[in-house]
């Protein structure tokens, strides 16, 4: 699964970070005409220090220059005015509260600018915008709740801007005609999600390890076009789409990640030219209707397409090769699968899998056929230095702490610090668990140890009934100990166990918000961030999902479990242990267990309900006994150690307790 991945990560390194200099240099206005121009920050007569001095000085059709710097400001724009940086040195940080840029007028543009760090609040953002002809252009966003939010609107405009670390990095909410081109997101939790919007342009954006890619619930009338969506989390979707019609995707490329492209109750969607490889699953058409797949070449996933209820699909004139379990896997479902390429003359000879299904096949395509794959925006750029200059949380107070190294006599010399001697505790980590000294000694209270690892939880329940018995913690805290990791389960005791309303429908983007106010508690700085997993025992997720891991800002720290999934699916009795076992798997991948680590993890083969495919996965894992495995997730409440040979793998031996803070795939 890895080759194509490094010869991306190849070419992305070997684009020089000069090039995003240069992107961003041409100060120039894209929009100065006739106005005049005021200036900020710099040396000349008459500058203004901060930009709302002089934006509230400008009016419609000025400039207002940024000379680099830090304006550490929130900046309300109601005139209709363009504000340019010198480069992207001119940094706007909003301190990590409210929202950095608040726009209150139409035709205002946003450009060359860096603009970091606002609040956690459900409406703080770095740009808010409800007016029309907002403009956002070559800006770098990082760090937030939210970058650019468009409410209402049209006319929206994201170009050539790079998100980085941004829970949300553009959400369109009831808008009209909005273009998001040439982006990059990386490390966003959802990178593009919009409701209830018609009329979305979204070309040339590339998305790397975050959450899911583009996220769209009622929407009419998109276009995705040349974009890479590659190495999301395993568990989300890159692009995901759900009650929305009119959708077409050119000419993208979409590998390596969990699930490729995932359309639930959707209708007149188009997916053509595209190059889809390395995922789980590639293109899932649930309970949708005229849905059409051309073109593309779809290889090397585990399952290329997926149909579950879904009406008159066409799959045609693909070359669908080499796809691990099933390439047309279908269930209740009508599909036109003429004129493909199947890896074979001999066409579809074990292939196509389904029940209730009629599909057609004949005839194929005796050669495959040549589509061009320069599909996707290949200008990644990984913005890694974005993130260094950021206000930090105050420090603990530390009582008695003689050396001021932020951790107190007593717990230097418990552990056999110096007290008098000042120690880099922020940094050392000499269980290497992921917490460092100061995170150990705030734990302490909780039982945790410098020199012994430390794995801490946090569980938010929508019910107070559900929860682990004291019996499944106790089995599941002897497994870790076993392997010498201390388990310590906040549901209730350490100060961050919520009781959180009951959602009527949960999905990425409600996750997210639920993150954000019961985890971080609307903070960017809460320090549980980065010690604590998140866990969400949820009423419901979508529809029927049973659970998996969600991003809810940067990082793959969180998991949430369908409690009526359970409910339903299992007899009483064996509730409370399948709690147990579901709870240890979306645990175990955020230790980093994930399926392109071990195909069998999450092997899909043990899933899916056709008796072919079914039996062959299942005889190639059957020695994997481990809870990450779907064949035994619900019995097992163990990893496995890798001991019985063939088919089984040594997940202990890769749990890594720093996964959570640092996630990765592909
Ligand atoms: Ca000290
Ligand atoms: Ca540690
Ligand atoms: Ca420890
Ligand atoms: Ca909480």
């Amino acid at each position: 699964m890895k080759k194509s991945a490094a010869v991306l990560v190849a070419v992305m390194l070997a684009v020089p970070l000069a090039s995003l200099a240069s992107h961003h240099a041409s100060s120039p206005s894209p929009a100065a005409s006739g106005g005049s121009t005021l200036y900020v920050g710099g040396d000349g007569p008459g500058n203004y220090t901060s930009i709302q001095a002089a934006v509230d000085h400008a009016g419609d059709g000025d400039t207002v220059y940024v000379y680099g710097g830090t304006y550490r400001e929130h900046v309300t724009v109601a005139s209709s005015i363009t504000i340019v940086g010198a480069s992207t040195d001119a940094v706007v940080d909003a301190r990590a509260n409210d929202t950095a840029f608040t726009l209150t007028a139409p035709g205002i543009t946003l450009h060359s600018l860096h603009i970091r760090n606002s609040g956690g609040g459900r409406a703080d953002a770095l740009i808010s915008s409800r007016f029309p002809a907002t403009s956002v252009t070559d800006c770098l966003l990082s760090r937030a709740r939210q970058g650019v939010i468009a409410d209402g609107t049209s006319d929206v405009t994201v170009h050539n801007c790079t998100f980085s670390r941004v829970a949300k990095g553009v959400s369109l909410l009831s808008c009209r005609d909005t273009n998001v081109t040439n982006s990059t997101f990386f490390k966003t939790g959802i990178g593009i999600w919009a409701y209830e919007t018609t009329g979305i342009v979204i070309r040339d954006i590339f998305s790397e390890q975050g959450g899911t890619g583009v996220m769209l619930r009622a929407v009419h009338d998109v276009l995705v076009q040349r974009s890479t969506l590659s190495s999301n989390n395993e568990n989300q979707v890159n692009l995901y789409a759900e009650y929305a019609d009119g959708i077409q995707v050119d000419d993208c490329h979409i590998h390596d990640s969990g699930f490729a492209a995932h359309f639930e109750e959707c209708t007149d969607v188009a997916m053509t030219g595209c190059h889809i490889h390395d995922n789980k699953i590639a293109v899932r058409f649930s309970e949708s209707a005229s849905c059409t797949l051309t073109h593309s070449d779809v290889y090397a996933n585990d399952v290329a397409v997926y149909l579950v209820a879904a009406e008159n699909s066409t799959i045609s004139h693909n070359n669908l090769e080499q796809n691990y379990v099933s390439t047309l896997a279908a269930d209740d479902s009508a599909c036109d699968a003429r004129y493909n390429w199947w890896g074979s003359r001999l066409g579809p000879v074990d292939e196509v899998h389904g029940s209730v299904m009629r599909v057609r096949t004949y005839p194929w395509l005796q050669a495959p056929e040549n589509h061009s794959r320069t599909a996707g925006a290949q200008h990644a750029i990984r913005p890694a230095d974005l993130d260094g200059e950021t206000d930090s949380a105050p420090p603990l107070s530390a009582d008695n702490d003689t050396d001021g190294d932020g951790v107190p006599d007593w717990w230097e010399e418990q552990y056999g610090y110096n007290p008098e001697e000042w120690n880099d505790h922020g940094r050392l980590d000499p269980d290497n668990d992921g917490l460092n000294n100061v995170e150990e000694y705030r734990t302490d209270q909780w039982g945790s140890h410098p020199f012994q690892q430390d794995l801490f939880i946090e569980v938010d329940v929508m019910n107070a009934s559900y929860g682990l018995t004291e019996k499944k913690k106790q089995q599941m805290t002897a497994a870790f100990a076993e392997h010498n990791i201390s388990l310590h389960i906040d549901d209730g005791g350490m100060g961050g166990s919520d009781v959180i309303p009951h959602e009527g429908y949960v999905n990425y983007a409600t996750l997210v918000d639920l993150y954000w106010t019961y985890f971080l508690n609307e903070k960017p700085g809460c320090w549980r961030k980065g010690v604590f997993h998140y866990v969400i025992l949820s009423d419901t997720l979508f529809k029927t999902m049973p659970g998996f891991v969600f991003i809810g800002w940067d990082e793959a720290d969180s998991f949430a479990l369908s409690m009526r999934y359970y409910m339903q699916e299992i007899p009483a009795v064996f509730q409370d242990h399948v709690h147990a076992t579901v709870f240890m798997h979306e645990l175990g991948h955020t230790l980093g267990l994930f399926h392109d680590l071990y195909p069998g993890i999450d092997n899909e083969s043990s899933l899916i309900p056709f008796p072919l495919p079914f039996i062959e996965g299942q005889l190639t894992y059957i020695r994997y006994l481990s809870c990450m495995s779907y064949q035994y997730a619900w019995q097992i409440l163990d990893y496995s150690d890798g001991s019985r040979g063939r088919g089984d793998f040594d997940d202990w031996g890769h749990v890594d307790l720093t996964f959570f803070q640092d996630s990765h795939w592909g």
